[in-house]
């Protein structure tokens, strides 16, 4: 959040909080807290982590058994309800591959082979090697890459030992492009959860974006109501997703133009008139320049790029523009395409600006938060060199730290060496472009930790691996959410840990200790960190752990009721053009240029979400694999015919440098496009400690050998890769 709306924010005193109502009523046995009730269950609010959504969640525990994980009625995000991956927690804590105990690495890295050691012996060891790379190398040569909430405190470790290199794939893997491109035109990022207020947009664009495959809780529920309720729906998608078939109207897009259709459909919207001529003179810097760049992106013009007939590109512009303000574009969240992504989700926030959207009902809404102070530890030391992952600003407007840049400063030393990385709850080897390369990097590293729950592929190549204890088992930081309403979250124990597994708190507050940190760990216990941020926003935190979800006051979320209309922008309004573009050698307004294109006979390797699993995550997941255990490959049918294959055939894909798949069944179907092929992300493990998952399905991370990176903020677009079909017994 920037500074313009930290100024909303509320500070909201225990008097203000609403009183636990209506919503509270439902939770019924846990309302006198977590304990013991009559029947053996005990029921205890929690959030979820089978993704970053969130949802407040009530686990139950019967007869001393984790055995149910139910939506928090009191939650404003979940609304009491899960997606099947958050009631599937369960077999996160009793899924039978887990770590069980602090290993250390016996033989070469990546056999798999290790002596199981005492938490002692491996955090004496890790804090032995940070102190020897700190002391050779300063503590900059040490890189943290984590994803989530949980990796709180060993981000706060990491920087009192001295280094400023964290990274978590969610950046230049995910909506990094996405937050650059609204940021230089509105001067906010969209946020998660994304601000998009889908529950009451009358007409909803979905460029990609496949939610209900894409199961983000709180959207896909106002999807469903705004399905429920008529609103116009158009989905831009090369393959009929889920949400496609919801469609009024279905534009199978050739994979990598949507650029084209995105300025085709401003063209139409401008010299139609057909935008919100007040919001853009009253709001806008740069339009005219802006509208004079749209002349030659004609439908006609877009049609040739992007296979969508110029009538259909005029209709769905003119619906577009027939119900704004109530029209969200959304902006989608796994943005990195094509390698052109940032601009083009500037020209997302470029629509969105035409048709009035920000910051209107239907549209954008303005998020609010709960102010809870943040604990007042002693400052961190000042790291005496710069981050190593953009030297010299190369991509100038990125924001967060590149997972990629530190990769690459690990392979070659420049601008300086990386020798220890610290893994927390990222798999890298499945989420980031070119598993070489980060092999190439892990082999130059004189240190490798990997905190994970199961032993995944880059707890394979760790030198120690620490087995956390799952969300279930252990507390994490507070969540004050950005939303709709202000609320805050807990998440707290449900079940013990079942073997030697300890929570990342622990695990950080223990190292820093070992490093001569303890300085900075004033607190024992993370409830005595918690309650003190809680009582310092002057909340209640008995009451937070007996109900999950502390609520505040409703707040005006709209500009029609009241929120100021501020841009944190050089010219402090909607940049149409872009001066900041301009100045650092860039396009101010977005231009098309085409996507790559494969080989002959070869398809665009598409990927993306299973409504089951998240990304690498769950496939050990016994609960979770029962309902899909591995992934097939989307082939249009009429390809699949001239290929001689039908559904349910084994193949292999071959990618355009030799990359080889695992086996996977074909999926023949008249919905994608003839041009790609489709797979759910995550599956292919070849972990062999991942008993359950290894070998099913295919890796579409093993086929991304290429990627393109992201001029602007350095994302490593991933949909730059093309297979051809192989026989099963492909070597
Ligand atoms: N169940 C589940 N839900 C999740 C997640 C999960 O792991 N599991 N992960 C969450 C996270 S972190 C993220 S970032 C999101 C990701 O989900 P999204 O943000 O929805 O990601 P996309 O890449 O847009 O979605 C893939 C869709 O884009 C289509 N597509 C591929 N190429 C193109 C193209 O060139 N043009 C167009 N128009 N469409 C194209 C694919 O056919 C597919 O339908 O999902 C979130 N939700
Ligand atoms: N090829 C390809 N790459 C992608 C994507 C894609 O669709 N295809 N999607 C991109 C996107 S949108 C994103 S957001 C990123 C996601 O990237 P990641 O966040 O790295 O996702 P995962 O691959 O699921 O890795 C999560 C790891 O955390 C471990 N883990 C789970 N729970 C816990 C826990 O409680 N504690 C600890 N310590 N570890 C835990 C899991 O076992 C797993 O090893 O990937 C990006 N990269
Ligand atoms: S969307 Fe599903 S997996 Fe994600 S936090 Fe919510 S319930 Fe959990
Ligand atoms: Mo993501």
């Amino acid at each position: 959040m920037n500074a313009l709306s930290r100024r909303r924010f509320l500070r909201i005193s225990a008097t203000s909080v609403i009183a636990a109502g209506a919503g509270a009523r439902a939770l019924g046995a846990f309302r006198d807290g977590p304990g013991n009730h009559p029947g053996g269950i005990r029921r205890t609010p929690t959030f979820c982590d089978l993704c970053f959504w969130k949802c407040g969640a009530i686990a139950s525990v019967r007869d001393g058994r984790l055995w149910k994980i139910e939506g928090n009625p009191l939650d404003p995000l979940c609304q009491g309800r899960l997606c099947p991956r958050g009631t599937g927690g369960i077999g996160a804590h009793s899924d039978p591959d887990r770590l069980r105990a602090p290993l250390l690495r016996t033989h070469e890295r990546g056999e798999e082979k290790w002596k199981e050691v005492t938490w002692e012996e491996a955090l004496e060891f890790i804090a032995a090697k940070m102190k020897g790379i700190a002391a050779s190398h300063g503590p900059e040569a040490m890189a943290l890459f984590s994803h989530g909430i949980g990796g709180t405190f060993l981000k706060h470790t990491l920087k009192a030992y001295g280094t400023p290199n964290i990274a978590a794939p969610s950046f230049a893997q995910c909506r990094g492009p996405r937050d650059v491109g609204f940021r230089l035109t509105f001067g906010e990022d969209v946020g998660s959860p994304e601000r998009t207020d889908i529950a009451n947009a009358e007409c909803l664009v979905l460029i990609g974006s496949h939610l209900g495959e894409n199961m983000h809780n709180t959207q896909v529920q106002e999807f469903a109501t705004a399905v429920g309720r008529g609103a116009r729906l158009i989905v831009v998608d090369p393959r009929l997703s889920v949400a496609a078939s919801k469609a009024h109207h279905y534009l199978p897009i050739k994979p990598g133009t949507d650029l084209a259709l995105i300025l085709a459909w401003m063209q139409v919207i401008v010299t139609e008139k057909r935008y919100d001529i007040d919001y853009v003179s009253q709001h806008g810097f740069g339009f005219e320049a802006f509208a004079a760049s749209l002349v030659d992106y004609t439908p006609e013009w877009a049609y040739a790029e992007t296979g969508i007939d110029p009538e259909t590109i005029r209709a769905t512009a003119r619906e577009m523009a027939r119900y704004r303000p109530a029209t969200l574009v959304h902006p989608g969240r796994h943005v990195n395409w094509n390698g052109d992504d940032a601009q083009r989700s500037r020209a997302i926030a470029l629509l969105n600006a035409l048709l009035g959207s920000w910051g209107r009902k239907g549209g954008f809404y303005q998020p609010v938060t709960m102010d809870v102070p943040a604990y007042p530890y002693p400052p961190f030391p000042v790291p005496k060199k710069a981050k190593v992952d953009n030297p010299g600003h190369k991509y100038p407007f990125a924001h967060e730290t590149l997972t990629t840049g530190i990769r690459e400063a690990t392979i070659s030393g420049a601008p300086y060496p990386i020798k220890g990385w610290m893994v927390y709850a990222t798999n890298l080897l499945q989420a980031l472009p070119n598993e070489a390369e980060t092999l190439r990097a892990i082999q130059a590293l004189d240190l490798l930790v990997v905190v994970d729950v199961v032993p995944s592929e880059m707890a394979a190549w760790a030198d120690v691996v620490l087995p956390e204890s799952t969300y279930l088992e252990r507390h994490d930081d507070l969540n004050p959410e950005y939303f709709r309403e202000p609320f805050l979250a807990l998440r707290q124990p449900v079940v013990d840990a079942p073997h030697d597994q300890k929570p990342n708190w622990w695990i950080a507050r223990q190292l820093a200790e070992k490093l001569g940190l303890g300085a900075f760990y004033p607190w024992k216990h993370i409830e005595e960190y918690l309650e003190h941020r809680v009582s310092a926003a002057g909340l209640d935190y008995a009451a937070l752990k007996r109900d999950g979800i502390l609520r505040g006051p409703a707040q005006p979320i709209y500009w029609a009721d009241g929120v100021p209309a501020e841009f944190d922008t050089p010219s402090r309004k909607i940049e149409f053009y872009s001066t900041q573009l301009e100045k650092a050698g860039f396009d101010p307004v977005p231009r098309y240029t085409p996507p790559v294109s494969g080989p002959p006979g070869s398809f665009r390797l598409l990927f993306g979400r299973a409504p089951m699993h998240s990304f690498s995550r769950t496939h050990t997941n016994r609960l979770l694999a029962g309902l899909m255990d591995e992934n097939v490959v989307w082939i249009n049918e009429a390809v699949a015919a001239r290929q001689g294959l039908k559904s349910g055939d084994i193949i292999r894909l071959r990618n355009q440098d030799g990359a080889l798949s695992n086996r996977i069944a074909v999926k023949a179907t008249e919905r994608i496009r003839p041009d790609c092929v489709y797979l759910v992300h995550g599956f292919g493990h070849t972990a062999r400690g991942l008993r359950h998952a290894f070998g099913k399905g295919a890796s579409d991370a093993r086929l991304i050998t290429r990627y393109r990176t992201d001029p602007l903020m350095g994302g490593t677009a991933m949909n730059v890769n093309f297979v051809t079909l192989e026989s099963a017994e492909a070597v």
